[in-house]
């Protein structure tokens, strides 16, 4: 009796036991699967060419060690008349040509990823001094490896002993001094003019729109604010931040009342504009990095950075100048700023002021205040429009 009653409640859970069955089931394939993606597939390929890699070490090895004994041995030496610093004099000036040769050949190779001309309007400067640096940096890489190889193909030991003794030469260390910082020089304040443009120097010219959006990093991605109606971007403070006010914005202030936060993970700039953006960082070091438009800011926690630019070309025209189709221009994060670093990228979408008019129109402003939503009101107006 007592064991009918058990074997009736088993079967009145049956249902509860295949839930927990199907359960396991599922979590034991999950499990499973996450090991296979983890543990790389074993397969005996793999494990022959170790085995061969390792024979092929182990026979290098024993070849030296046999020629060694036979040396010991019979007193037979095969380099005798090996001129040893020749030989490294000969090997050197073979690495250094095969330096020199990889070095032209990458450079050719990867010119595809340099970056076109500059969509901004300080980027165009900044373009030509980068420029200007490697064109006469980069002669002057392969003039001084050039000379160091040729010095170990003349000082080789046993062909010229030793170097000539030179009185100190004040008329030529003065030249080398002056040739040496005169470029160093040229090139640290034409970089101070040029690279403080879009943190300082730039002023709306007459006439010249002006717009100005905050983004904002967080490990791992980035979110956008622009100034609404009222071309202010509100107050905000890190203590609001939560749960429905991501970027921490003070809805109290009315200028903050009107923001608009995109919904997608893109920001539209209008060309020829005057663009202010501001930059934060709620959590850990990030770097706002524009490479089309040669502009960079770190993002910095606690602290308010600020970047300016006038975009020149449209995203449009530079997909035809590029003949890419589908080109667009990026905003990245160029510090590693942790495991997912390489998620925080967003789209750049330059196009014309009526166009980016358009497209701002169609965002909501991120305060909504308590009023009945829409769809709801509609739901309740069908019952009347049916009858
Ligand atoms: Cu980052």
């Amino acid at each position: 009796m007592k064991r009918m009653r058990w074997i009736g409640a088993m079967g009145l859970a049956a249902p509860l036991w295949a839930q927990i069955g199907a359960a396991a089931k599922d979590r034991a394939a999950e499990i499973a699967m996450e090991a296979a993606k983890s543990a790389p597939a074993f397969s005996w390929e793999s494990l022959l060419w170790k085995v061969v890699w390792l024979e092929v070490i182990a026979v290098i090895l024993l070849s030296f060690l046999l020629v060694r004994v036979v040396i010991r041995a019979t007193g037979w030496d095969p380099f005798a008349s090996w001129d040893r610093d020749k030989n490294n004099m000969r090997l050197w000036m073979l690495v250094g040509g095969a330096f020199l040769l990889l070095v032209l050949w990458s450079a050719s190779h990867y010119s595809d990823n340099f970056l076109p001309e500059s969509a901004s309007r300080h980027g165009v400067p900044i373009a030509r001094l980068t420029w200007g640096i490697v064109s006469f940096t980069y002669p002057a890489f392969f003039i001084v490896h050039l000379m160091l190889f040729y010095m170990v193909w003349r000082y080789y030991n046993g062909r010229v002993r030793s170097a000539t003794y030179m009185e100190t030469h004040h008329g030529l260390e003065r030249g080398a001094l002056i040739a040496i910082s005169t470029p160093v020089v040229i090139i640290a304040v034409a970089g101070i003019y040029v690279w403080s443009q879009p943190v300082h120097g730039q002023s709306p010219e007459p006439g010249q729109k002006e717009i100005e959006l905050e983004v904002v990093a967080e490990q791992f991605q980035w979110r956008a604010r622009y100034a609404g109606q009222d071309g202010k971007l509100g107050r905000y403070h890190y203590k609001l931040i939560g749960g429905d006010n991501v970027l921490g914005i003070d809805f109290t202030d009315v200028k903050a009342q009107d923001d608009i936060i995109p919904q997608l993970k893109e920001i539209h700039l209008p060309v020829g504009a005057l663009v202010t953006i501001h930059v934060r960082s709620k959590d850990v070091l990030h770097s706002l990095y524009l490479p089309h438009f040669r502009t960079h800011i770190y993002a910095v926690p606690g602290q308010k950075n600020k970047v300016t630019l006038v975009p020149t070309i449209t995203t449009r025209e530079m997909r035809k100048k590029l003949g890419d189709p589908n080109f667009d221009y990026e905003l990245a994060c160029n510090q590693l700023c942790g495991g997912a670093h390489y998620n925080m990228r967003m789209k750049v979408v330059v196009e014309s002021w009526e166009e980016y008019e358009a497209w701002l129109r169609q965002q909501k402003p991120a305060y909504q205040p308590a009023q009945p939503q829409p769809v709801q009101a509609e739901l309740r107006m069908k019952p009347n429009q049916n009858s």
